[in-house]
């Protein structure tokens, strides 16, 4: 199923003169502060986010999995899904892989797929945590910081195929999410296992083409219950600095232990140039749990903030590549995509609102009151107006969900896929 932009206006129709009365309110009161409403308005149609091709279907714990029902059980039905998300918000125009979950069989029909739905590929991530139907070695026991040579050198060959499917795709990185660790103490060597860890990695570089990108993603915790070999930025950055300019780190906001300043390992990053890619959920527990900003919106919102000063500020560090990274256990799949995208946006847009001339003058005349005092004024606006604005003007829904749910767009993918179609993934 496709959504029409005509659908999509019929829906907009009945809601519009409502959402005129509150843009022009807000944007009065927004060019009385200063701020240039239209730019603001075109930074937020420009930030596009990935969805990745194993979000689509619900996800699960070990204990079990509820299915949303009409999931996409192949490629081409996932790149569909991710057009719905893109025609509704505008926001989404991107996809990545995760090989070997979808790997494409028909290049040529799968890009035109793509772009039909307007959308790019964005970075391919390898999978060396799950051992794979007739493969030689098992990753059990680690890959690229396996005991085992063979097991390392097949681990590295994975992300080289990977580079090679990205290739005909039109990507420009590849993701490495490591699962290595060990479970129990003593298991390990650790300086072993991260020398082998750092020497796999630059073999992975050296079969990078010059204009792609490698991002190292680190996780504190799971798979395994002792120890992470990446487990932390800082082992990241290392990694990333030892194999070269092509290579940045991925911070994934589900990947910290509570409490973390995640906005100041960004910032850290951004000044040095190394932040790379960038995977959004929020969670209470553990890893990709919720929809973004649904639990700690402030403090996505604080994250932003560093991100916006990092991409006006930090020339050094390139244009992140944006990804929602997260787990749908008992919510529409694209439902909860759509929800988290608006958050993305909302915090985006706040902290574009951020009057960084006035917050450096606090700073410097350590008025920490006001430095709060600016910080919040931006939050608590209600920028939700910009977000709509931002939508219609490319073609998107005022209100995506509310559009989601008139256009009956889960039943119509029941009645195309059937009930029981399954995802592929975790
Ligand atoms: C990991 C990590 C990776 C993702 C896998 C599926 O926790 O976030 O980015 O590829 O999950
Ligand atoms: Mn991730
Ligand atoms: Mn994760």
């Amino acid at each position: 199923m496709q959504i029409s932009k005509e659908q999509i206006q019929l829906v907009n129709e009945k809601v519009e003169a409502g959402h005129g009365t509150q843009f022009n309110f807000l944007a009065q009161t927004l060019d009385a502060k200063g701020v240039d409403v239209n730019t603001v308005i075109k930074q937020l149609a420009d930030f596009q986010v990935a969805i990745p091709s194993w979000a689509l279907g619900a996800g699960g714990t070990r204990f079990g999995r509820f299915s949303y029902f009409g999931e996409p059980s192949n490629l081409e039905q996932k790149i569909n899904d991710v057009g719905i998300i893109h025609s509704l918000t505008q926001t989404a125009g991107a996809i990545s892989l995760h090989i070997p979950w979808d790997v494409p069989e028909d290049y040529n029909a799968i890009k035109e797929l793509a772009t039909a739905n307007d959308l790019v590929f964005d970075a391919v991530n390898s999978n060396t945590f799950q051992d794979q139907k007739d493969a030689k070695e098992s990753y059990k026991y680690g890959s690229l910081s396996n005991v085992n040579k063979a097991v390392r050198e097949q681990a590295v060959q994975h992300n080289i195929d990977v580079v090679e499917i990205g290739k005909k795709l039109g990507s420009k990185s590849l993701t490495v999410w490591l699962a290595d660790g060990s479970n129990f103490p003593g298991q390990n060597n650790f300086q072993t296992a991260l020398q082998h860890t750092e020497e796999s990695l630059k073999e992975i570089y050296k079969g990078l083409p010059e204009d792609w990108k490698m991002f190292i993603e680190y996780k504190p915790y799971e798979p395994n219950f002792y120890s992470t070999v990446i487990q932390d930025w800082g082992t990241s950055f290392m990694l990333a600095n030892a194999c070269g300019d092509k290579a940045y780190t991925l911070v994934d906001l589900g990947h910290h232990l509570p409490n973390t300043n995640i906005e100041q390992i960004v910032s850290t990053l951004m000044m040095k140039g190394k932040l790379g890619g960038f995977h959004f959920n929020d969670s209470k527990y553990g890893d990709d749990d919720s929809t973004v900003g649904s639990v700690k919106p402030y403090s996505l919102f604080l994250i932003f903030n560093e991100l916006v000063y990092g991409m006006k500020n930090n020339p050094q560090n390139p244009y992140p590549a944006w990804m929602i990274d997260a787990s749908h256990n008992i919510k529409d799949p694209l439902e909860d995509l759509i929800q988290s995208l608006e958050a993305i946006q909302e915090a985006y847009a706040k902290a574009l609102l951020v009057d960084q001339k006035a917050l450096k003058e606090a700073q410097l005349a350590n008025d920490v009151v006001v430095c709060q005092e600016l910080l919040q004024e931006a939050y608590r606006t209600d920028v939700r107006p910009l977000l709509r604005e931002a939508r219609l003007k490319s073609g998107g829904a005022l209100h995506p969900i509310t559009a989601y749910r008139s256009l009956q767009v889960r039943e119509s993918l029941i009645e195309e896929r059937g009930k029981y179609a399954v995802a592929s993934g975790l």
